[in-house]
């Protein structure tokens, strides 16, 4: 027998969704958060240790994958669930945001995008079809549509071009993917923080027809308000039977306040990128282990957290190794971080689950005001 891919939804509190994605390669329990695995790592993560933070699903990148070592080559060698040693679901990226972020010399065409790379300066092309190409070589459980999101402030104008080239890149993802049984494809919703064009883009996107639906064009430069107050109606927009993903966030409070908004899916660097810079993140907020109050501090980074972090090192010897440039210092943050991170989703699913997010969502903030230790 073979799973196909599907959502089942398993309790509302407010609009916060509690449910499960089912693919062939394993559950993916909601609301999720999903580390990023960028170039087919967890950067200073083996696998099994990203599993045992309670990661069901990692994100991968298109644009980073087909320029190093290419999805051909990744294909020729079975794969990238193989080559990553990762056999539980990855959801890819398709590019087109990372070559805005990341490219040189880029130029935008109805047909899509040509640039140069930021490794070796080589000349390459992405489009819809290329990008699903990519997606499906790649191996990908959840491949996302092609689209083009404009950095906030934008005008008007150019937020409305933008999303409805995007919604013509989405239907013809939808037609190069085609059917894929056991694999997902996912529409991304634009529109800056104009309500009548999010709408506008949630209808082209239901009308076209996918398995999930992704809120992109946020968290690039509007601030926090802004984007709960586009998430107080984006998300309500599009279909209520599948699942929703908000695209690159974020801060603990800021994926807090997503899930409460309704959506069910996201991802994002901070937990790994900081966790490299001697930055944590606890119960009680950010604490930077770089900070020389902690050189002489016996007590562990959280005590009621059970990481390896946690458990077996004192905040003096975390202190320590970050100063001392170890490599331990980059693993074991990250490892509390992520851990942290899929806590924070877990207690999250049991709220809402037991119809009580309101409270877990007030003790979640007045754990933070404390402030650290
Ligand atoms: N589109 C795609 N990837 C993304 C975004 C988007 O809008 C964002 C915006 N936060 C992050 N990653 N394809
Ligand atoms: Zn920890």
């Amino acid at each position: 027998m073979t799973t196909r891919f599907s959502f089942a939804l398993h309790a509302t509190d407010g609009a916060a969704r509690t449910g499960v994605i089912s693919t062939p390669r394993g559950e993916i329990r909601t609301p999720a958060f999903m580390p990023v695995g960028t170039a087919a790592t967890v950067k200073a993560m083996l696998p099994e240790s990203v599993r045992a933070t309670g990661a069901d699903i990692l994100l991968g990148n298109t644009y980073h994958l087909m320029l190093r070592p290419t999805a051909e080559r990744i294909a020729r060698l079975g794969g990238l669930h193989r080559f990553m040693n990762w056999d539980r679901p990855i959801l890819t990226d398709s590019g087109g945001f990372q070559v805005m972020s990341l490219a040189e010399l880029r130029k935008l065409t109805e047909e899509g995008v040509t640039f140069r790379s930021h490794i070796d300066g080589a000349r390459h092309e992405l489009s819809p079809e290329r990008s699903m190409e990519i997606q499906r070589l790649l191996g990908s459980d959840i491949v996302m549509a092609f689209d083009e999101c404009p950095a906030l402030p934008a005008e008007r104008g150019r937020i409305e071009e933008s999303m409805r080239l995007s919604m013509r890149w989405a239907q013809r993802s939808r037609d190069a993917f085609g059917d894929r049984p056991g694999h997902a494809l996912f529409g991304i919703q634009q529109g800056g923080l104009e309500q009548d064009l999010r709408a506008e883009s949630a209808e082209a996107l239901r009308g076209i027809g996918f398995d999930g639906y992704a809120i992109g064009g946020l968290a690039v430069g509007e601030g926090q308000a802004a984007m709960f107050g586009c998430l107080d109606y984006a998300p309500g927009q599009l279909p209520q039977d599948k699942p929703r993903y908000l695209m690159g966030v974020g801060k603990p409070d800021d994926i807090v306040g997503a899930v409460k908004r309704g959506v069910d899916m996201m991802d994002c660097v901070l937990p790994s990128r900081s966790g490299r810079t001697g930055q944590a993140w606890t119960r009680r907020g950010q604490v930077n282990l770089k900070n020389a109050r902690h050189a002489d501090d016996p007590r562990p980074l959280d005590e009621a957290c059970s990481c390896p972090a946690c458990r077996g090192y004192s905040r003096a010897y975390l202190h320590h190794v970050f100063r001392a440039g170890e490599m331990i210092s980059g693993m074991l943050l990250t490892w509390h971080n992520l851990h942290y991170y899929q806590d924070l989703m877990a207690g999250m699913r049991e709220a809402i689950a037991g119809g009580r997010f309101e409270a877990w969502e007030a003790g979640f903030h007045a754990a933070r005001a404390e402030g650290d230790i």
